[in-house]
């Protein structure tokens, strides 16, 4: 069946008010760019002559500006889901303009296939290749495009000729069965494969092809500073002393590391050290930092969902693909981020907290408890499942007015069951089969801020006394609360909320 290549404008025709779309993408790595700024057009032309257009969105994790900061900013999301970062967006969910409900990544594509979040009326999806017997081949992103491949009613593509066809094969596109069918995923070490190089789809489903070139809106990362160099060296001294003292195998285990800043340090920290051996890499985000380590020789093989490089990293990668092909694999979330998987294999994972508590329970998504940042993203699927989980966090934020630890968090993501290690620039606090008591002192002692500890330890010891968890509901939030009275939290005085 003979493809139809159409404007962007066309596709954006299609899209109707009220429609449910999922979109390729995770992070701005495979992620479409010029369909959604067409919709975004339209919406505005519609919302001018008062009609309503918005759409349910859903994608892999963030996607870049011209997919979430376009719809953003023509009001065009009904509700979106899971993993965004976009600022527009953020303050668009936080103005309670869209509906956001956000989700561990691995689920999305079962809880699609479920029938969890409704009828998909489009998927829209990049490419580097589509034949006319619905072929597909992915870009730099996996995330949730096979199962919106399967699930939704009609397919555009964005055929993105940036994208080089020989990424053909650097896909591992295996979807699991539903219960009760489901069986093992049969991958036992990052490198093996399960699934197909190509998405299949019946090619009456594809209703056109946009041709574009564009780059993935992959923005540049900071430098590392001070604190996060320190936090990785922290990162790197903690697993090679567990190498040592033989809690880690000899042969060292796959590594899982978030997105961003800190998550980078980390990597350039592990790899500069000369106690951790050559690793590989199981997670959902393959960073400039990974690529670099892998020229080194230093990670030997990475699984990912994304590349989500630098445009520049991303040119280095496709002039010498053949040696990347050997050495990485593209998953779709439910696999990159399968708690099955990483609890097989024994993942080291190592994601960033906004706040922590005395106790080890983290918030990496709300700030005060009730404006979202980013989401949860993959960091629950892999903390909860790791062979160890860690945190990593500068111990203050917004110039020392905010201390990353408190009484109590103000919203849970990852409980303290789950977290085992946590890591600032002033130290590392191990909390593996500690008592709320003596967690509370490895944090204060070990992770705190000097500013904070005294507070900290004067809250200790005003709300401990015969009790198994030192709490005191009255004062758990007065940090926050004196945040919000004098915009520092050095300022606390606990006299008020523990006077009889
Ligand atoms: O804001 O730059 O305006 O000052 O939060 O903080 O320290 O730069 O750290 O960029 O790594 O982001 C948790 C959000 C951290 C991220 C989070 C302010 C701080 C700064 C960012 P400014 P940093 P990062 C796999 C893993 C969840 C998903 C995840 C994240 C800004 O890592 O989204 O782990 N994680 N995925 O000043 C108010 C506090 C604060 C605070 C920091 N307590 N209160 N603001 N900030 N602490 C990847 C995927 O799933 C795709």
């Amino acid at each position: 069946m003979a493809l139809q290549f159409i404007s962007a404008e066309e596709a954006a025709s299609y899209i109707n008010h009220d429609d449910v779309v999922g979109f390729s993408g995770f992070t701005p790595a495979g992620a479409v760019k010029t369909i959604p700024v067409a919709i975004g057009e339209k919406a505005k032309l519609e919302h001018e002559q008062g009609r309503p257009f918005k759409i349910g969105v859903i994608t892999g994790a963030s996607t870049g500006d011209s997919l979430d900061g376009s719809l953003a900013r023509a009001e065009a999301i009904k509700f979106r889901t899971p993993y965004q970062s976009n600022s527009d967006l953020r303050n668009l969910i936080n103005a309670g303009k869209a509906d956001y409900f956000d989700s561990h990544l691995s689920v999305v594509g079962q809880n699609i296939r479920y029938g969890f979040l409704g009828k998909i009326n489009w998927g829209i999806i990049e490419a580097c290749d589509v034949t006319e017997q619905g072929e597909i081949v992915l870009t730099t992103g996996v995330g949730i495009s096979p199962t919106i491949c399967k699930t939704a009613d009609r397919l555009l593509i964005e055929l993105n000729s940036f994208h080089p066809g020989a990424l053909r094969g650097i896909h591992d596109i295996y979807v699991p069965a539903d219960p009760p069918h489901r069986r093992e995923i049969p991958i036992y070490k990052p490198s093996d494969r399960a699934g197909s190089e190509i998405i299949k789809v019946d090619p009456s489903k594809i209703a056109g092809v946009v041709l574009t070139h564009q780059a993935d809106e992959v923005g540049a990362f900071s430098k590392t500073n001070d604190i996060t160099e320190t936090i990785g060296r922290n990162v790197a001294e903690f697993l090679s002393a567990e190498l040592k003292a033989g809690r880690i195998p000899s042969s060292f285990l796959p590594l899982q590391s978030g997105v961003g800043n800190i998550a980078n340090a980390v990597m350039a920290a592990l790899g500069a050290h000369k106690g951790i051996p050559d690793f590989e890499m199981y997670t959902e985000v393959i960073q400039d930092s990974v690529i670099s380590l892998m020229e080194q020789g230093r990670v030997t093989f990475a699984s990912g969902c994304s590349l989500t490089v630098s445009p520049e990293m991303l040119k280095q990668v496709y002039d010498n693909l053949r040696f990347f092909h050997d050495r990485m694999v593209l998953r779709p979330q439910e696999i990159s981020n399968s708690p099955e998987i990483a609890r097989r294999i024994g993942i080291i994972s190592i994601n960033t907290a906004l706040e922590a508590d005395l106790f080890g329970n983290i918030n990496s998504t709300s700030v005060m408890g009730r404006k979202m940042m980013n989401g949860i993203g993959g960091s629950g699927d892999f903390t909860r499942n790791a062979y160890i989980s860690i945190f990593t966090c500068p111990s203050v934020a917004k110039g020392g007015k905010i201390s990353a630890f408190v009484p109590m968090v103000s919203h849970t993501d990852h409980s303290e069951h789950s977290v085992q290690i946590i890591i600032t620039e002033q130290g590392i606090a191990d909390l593996r089969s500690k008592s709320p008591k003596a967690k509370m002192d490895a944090i204060i002692n070990n992770c705190v801020h000097p500013d904070y500890r005294q507070a900290l330890r004067d809250y200790a010891s005003l709300a401990g006394g015969d009790t198994h968890t030192p709490c005191t509901l009255a004062a758990a939030f007065g940090m926050h609360l004196e945040l919000e009275k004098s915009g520092d939290m050095r300022n606390v005085n606990w006299a008020d909320s523990f006077r009889k």
